[in-house]
């Protein structure tokens, strides 16, 4: 749920004094100077509550302001009680405990102490002292590696996670990737099939277990040049783990450490020793801890699946021309990318991406594959000047999610930032037309992490905070924190 910021509230008040005459609830008509000075204070609040959204959490300050209760309907005071018990759900985040499979891996434990230097955490080892034997699983099951361009298993894969994939807290959304989203993200320049990995049931073949890897180069900072001796070089070769999934028939029955041990296994073998993964769960231990950031692009249709809630004192038609976007971009010279401006983005991209303590090196292989638009997947625009030179670029790909149990839709269509680049306007101005462009491609929402230099238009663009966590992992390799805008690198 959007927490609301300066921003909206002027922006909506910027509305109200438009609309003074507006009779969008009748209602609120009023001629005497004291009353419509009571109107705009409570327009004032019903602008922070509009925008608030149960899945979202808010500041505990938030809260406890509300916590009076006075005049609230009975769905407010709910809504109240929720939000509480996320803040309680969040204090609980940090809590130590026992990590039978974690504490077993090269990973810090949550409670040691932040390490100043960076570097691996187990001692370089070489392919040839890797077991040859995948590891066992429990009898009923077996290995298999995934094709995703073969159609049939591709489907499975498909059902698979949109059956028993990520879910938000109160699995109200369900990830959807599609195929075609998938074989984007599985088939990289130099993706290796067998990192594909999957499990099946053996009496039916049934897949039932699902795990990826794709190798990435990745420079992570640390203090790395301040140590004494450094211990390799500073872009690692690393593999993206992605797709953990467990059907929901058998959670809780130690299927995933298995994963995770067989797809090390199989990453080892080919020389690599470290990882990087996202996950919504805490785990020994994150380097980072991001946050999502929604932007209602079709604020009915969210509030009408539970995505959003309507302010108590906002009405649907203010909250309609709150969001409103222009039909097209506004920046001169925007245009989809082509295959012609590869080399230019990779300039634009590999030279922003320096600043982050944490981020991926790509060439031009890499990024063509992660940038050129394909329909439905992933959408990137450049601007060119008259001169023809390209000088920004945004992107972002469309990850749906399935809305569980609304008689109404069964799709929420979302983008999600990706590689943003502006050297010849703010940020905020080329990320304004990244909106225009998702509400013309029909998304409902614009979603982004807190992530690099998005700060600079998460406000300005009125993005609410979500309830969402999103933490950063390495695995094996030790090194400090990093702040969110340290982060340059978006997992899908
Ligand atoms: S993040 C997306 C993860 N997927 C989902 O959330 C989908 C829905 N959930 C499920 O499918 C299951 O709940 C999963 C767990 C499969 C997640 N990452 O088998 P269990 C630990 C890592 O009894 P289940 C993504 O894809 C848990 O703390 N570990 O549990 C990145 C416990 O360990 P410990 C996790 O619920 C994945 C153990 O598993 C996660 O049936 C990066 C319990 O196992 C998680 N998201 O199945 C993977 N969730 O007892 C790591 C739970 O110690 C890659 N657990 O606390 C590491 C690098 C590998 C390569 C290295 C090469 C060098």
């Amino acid at each position: 749920m959007p927490e609301p910021n300066g921003a909206e509230e002027a922006e909506v008040e910027r509305e109200e004094e438009e609309e003074s005459g507006e009779e969008d609830d009748g209602k609120e008509e009023t001629g005497a100077d004291e009353a419509k000075d009571k109107k705009k204070k409570k327009k004032r609040s019903k602008a922070k509550s509009s925008l608030a959204l149960p899945k979202e959490a808010e500041a505990a300050e938030e809260c406890d302001k509300d916590a009076g209760g006075d005049g609230l309907s009975s769905q407010e005071q709910l809504l109240q009680i929720l939000r509480r018990s996320r803040i309680c759900e969040e204090s609980r985040r940090h809590v130590e405990r026992p990590h039978p499979f974690w504490d077993t891996q090269p990973v810090p434990s949550m409670g040691s102490e932040i390490p100043q230097d960076s570097g691996p955490i187990d001692e370089i080892k070489n392919p040839d002292e890797v077991r040859d034997e995948p590891y066992t699983l429990p009898d009923p099951f077996e290995w298999c590696t995934c094709n995703i361009d073969d159609d049939a298993q591709a489907q499975e894969i498909y059902v698979l996670l949109s059956e028993n994939y990520v879910e938000d807290d109160d699995s109200m959304f369900r990830f959807d990737y599609s195929v075609p989203f998938l074989r984007w993200a599985l088939k990289p320049p130099g993706f290796l099939r067998h990192w594909h990995l999957g499990v099946r049931v053996k009496s039916n073949m049934k897949l039932v277990g699902f795990i990826t890897g794709i190798p990435a180069s990745i420079q992570v900072h640390g203090d790395y040049h301040q140590a004494a001796e450094p211990v390799c070089d500073p872009i690692i070769k690393m593999v993206e783990i992605n797709f953990l999934c467990v059907h929901k028939k058998l959670r809780s029955k130690r299927l995933a450490p298995v994963l995770i041990k067989e797809i090390t296994r199989r990453v080892n073998k080919e020389n690599i020793w470290q990882a990087v993964y996202t996950a919504g769960v805490v785990l020994p231990r994150p380097i980072s801890e991001c946050r999502y950031y929604h932007r209602s692009l079709n604020p009915k249709k969210l509030i009408e699946v539970g995505f959003s809630h309507l302010g108590p004192r906002m009405t649907m038609a203010r909250t309609i021309k709150l969001y409103k976007v222009p039909d097209s971009p506004q920046l001169p010279g925007m245009r989809p990318m082509e295959p012609r401006d590869v080399n230019r983005v990779v300039e634009l991209i590999t030279g922003y991406l320096k600043k982050f303590p944490l981020h991926p090196e790509f060439n031009a292989d890499e990024v063509g594959h992660w940038m050129l638009p394909r329909e439905g997947v992933i959408y990137s625009w450049v601007r060119e000047s008259t001169s023809g030179e390209v000088t920004d670029v945004c992107s972002f790909y469309s990850l749906p999610s399935t809305i569980l149990g609304n008689d109404k839709y069964n799709l929420l269509k979302a983008a999600y930032s990706y590689w943003n680049v502006a050297t010849t306007v703010p940020l905020h101005e080329l990320m304004y037309d990244a909106l225009i462009l998702a509400k013309s491609k029909d998304f409902d929402v614009f979603n982004a992490l807190n992530v690099m230099e998005n700060d600079q238009f998460l406000k300005e663009l009125k993005f609410g905070i979500g309830d969402g966590f999103l933490q950063y992992y390495l695995y094996n390799w030790k090194c400090p924190k990093i702040e969110p805008s340290g982060i340059g690198l978006v997992l899908l």
